[in-house]
């Protein structure tokens, strides 16, 4: 406990039980560190999850025994492929018993093996402290997670006094590259005419050196989703995203770029990167470079130190002609998405983008925005127009449902004065409900909106791009404002365009937790930035399918 309390934790997410039970009562005996019972295990590491991604400090949750160590899985992976250290306890059988295929047993290590940076199971009081502290500073150092596994009989031991120290949490070492490399990158640099810079995560704390860099270069910015919120979106160097979440302005950067600087980001999907300009790719992990785009120019560094460097470093352009392309091509898709958020563009239904966008601009200043996966995570990511000061978080890079809410949950507890905003899926948010009985237990006013489309939306979309007809993506789903209420919390519907923006605000101004049902077209279509003929016409057939399957003739 006193190795969690130096290293800033304070509380622990997780669900009570016989191994862990001695963890439980030691906490019942101090003030320094809350338990937070959740219903979920999965919901406390998610919780855990998002916390750590926001802060960059260790985050902690808990299983006991068996299933609720396995319980903590989906979580545990959100963490470990968004690198945010995070530590997990679970509880073991008894010591004597272990390899004895005794009731509850699982083997920890083989479970969480894939998922864990360091895992290790205590196997005696003595170890404890030592083992503790390594697990946080790998966590920390690493960005990742580490997992303890305490059988019954140890966790109830006494420990050695743990001597005071203090942990280096400091989410980023300043590292350059050697000299030459840098010289080299400056070279390609300045031969370039057109250079893009392509901004991930690992441009956070660099945020002040990438506008100047993009000023100096005038460069066009896109972002990865990660850093949507680092790049300011009224920045005449913002040029939208990339990928089937991005924008036009972002493709148009790509398209017309001889140069490609790649800062801080690890983005997947090959078929976005330029066709045949080069990539020059800053990052502070060596397995970075070349895995995306394999021509890469590697400057193992982190952005603020390279970024200083090329600043100091590079002539300053005055050609704008580049820039201003993209500029057009951003401005062109913006206006698009004016017209699709556009709260009057139709008095029958909502449109999920209006509902996104009037979330957005009646958000608080530095409200944190937790996303889930679907259609949602569209809506987010094209609707939201994050100020200097708001956060967006996502499952990322595991991208699974159910983020969005205990991902909420975690936002509040580590920024207990924000405004936290849930953008849940109404399928994520079936997937994970029950938690939000943990909001109320604690009083976390976190503000819930469901995009309630009564169907696993983005499969729906997947089906069609894939020719398939609609099948199995249909939801029941409960009356969610009598749901609220009967957990215990605050709860509104609203069907109407004209009420919506009104039911947004009554539910960022309650000041308690919210749950607000939005009930939104079910038949968005989610148009990416580029389209390849092969989606057209898989989508073509899904409807020709659906309408012959249905009696209807395709002809009329
Ligand atoms: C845990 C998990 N299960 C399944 C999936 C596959 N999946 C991705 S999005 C999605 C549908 C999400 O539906 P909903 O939350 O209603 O959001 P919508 O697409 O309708 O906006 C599914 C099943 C996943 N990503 N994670
Ligand atoms: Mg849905």
């Amino acid at each position: 406990m006193k190795i969690l309390e130096q290293c800033g934790v304070d509380h622990i997410y997780g669900v009570p039980g016989d191994a862990i039970n001695p963890l439980v009562e030691a906490m019942r005996e101090q003030d320094a560190i809350r338990f937070i019972h959740v219903t979920h295990e999965e919901a406390g590491a998610l919780a855990a999850s998002a916390e750590a991604k926001l802060t960059g400090n260790l985050a902690v949750c808990a299983g006991t025994v068996g299933p609720g160590a396995i319980h903590l899985l989906n979580g545990l992976y959100d963490a470990h492929k968004d690198y945010a250290p995070v530590l997990a306890i679970t509880g073991q059988i008894p010591s004597s018993e272990i390899g004895s295929s005794y009731h509850q047993e699982v083997d920890l290590h083989n479970l969480f093996h894939d998922v864990a940076l360091y895992s290790t199971t205590v196997s005696n009081p003595e170890q404890m402290p030592r083992v503790a502290l390594e697990a946080c500073n790998t966590s920390l150092s690493q960005h990742g997670v580490s997992v303890l596994h305490i059988p019954h009989d140890i966790g109830s031991k006494k420990v050695p006094e743990v001597r005071s120290f203090s942990v280096d949490s400091s989410p980023r070492s300043r590292i350059l590259p050697e000299e030459g490399r840098i010289n080299e990158a400056i070279r390609q640099i300045e031969d370039a005419e057109n250079v893009a810079i392509l901004a991930g995560n690992g441009c956070r704390n660099a945020r002040d050196e990438l506008m100047q860099l993009a000023d100096h270069l005038k460069s066009p910015i896109i972002y990865s989703l990660k850093a949507k919120d680092i790049v300011p979106h009224d920045s005449p160097y913002c040029a939208g995203g990339l990928g089937l979440l991005g924008a036009r302005g972002g493709v148009e950067a790509v398209k017309e770029c001889d140069l490609l600087v790649a800062a801080g980001t690890d983005f997947p999907y090959r078929e976005w990167y330029p066709e045949e300009a080069p990539v020059i790719r800053i990052n502070i992990k060596g397995a970075a470079v070349g895995r995306r785009t394999p021509g890469d120019y590697g400057l193992i560094g982190d952005c603020k130190s390279v970024f200083s460097e090329l600043l100091d470093r590079l002539k300053e352009r005055t050609d704008t002609s580049y820039l201003k392309k993209v500029q057009k091509a951003r401005d062109r898709w913006q206006e698009g998405l004016n017209y699709t958020s556009d709260i009057s563009r139709d008095s029958e239904v909502i449109h999920p983008q209006a509902a996104a966008r009037a979330i957005s601009e009646l958000a608080d200043d530095d409200a944190v925005f937790s996303c889930d996966t679907g259609e949602v995570t569209v809506w987010a990511a094209r609707h939201l127009r994050p100020t200097g000061n708001q956060r967006m978080i996502f499952s990322f890079n595991l991208a699974s449902m159910a983020f969005a809410m205990p991902g909420a949950i975690g936002s509040q507890l580590a920024f207990p004065d924000r405004q936290i905003i849930s953008l849940s899926g109404d399928g994520g948010f079936n997937m994970l409900m029950g938690d939000f009985l943990t909001a109320v237990k604690y009083n976390l006013p976190i503000k819930v909106f469901i995009f309630n489309n009564r169907k696993l939306g983005l499969i729906k979309m997947e089906q069609e791009v894939e020719g398939y007809p609609e099948s199995e993506t249909d939801l029941l789903n409960p009356d969610y404002e009598l749901l609220a209420q009967s957990f215990g919390a605050e709860g509104a519907s609203v069907k109407d365009p004209a009420e919506l923006k009104q039911s947004i605000r009554e539910a960022l101004e309650h000041d308690g937790p919210y749950l607000l049902d939005i009930h939104i077209n079910s038949d968005e279509l989610t148009i990416p930035p580029k389209i390849k003929l092969e989606q057209a016409w898989g989508f073509g057939l899904s409807k020709i399918k659906e309408m012959l399957s249905s009696g209807a003739n395709p002809e009329t």
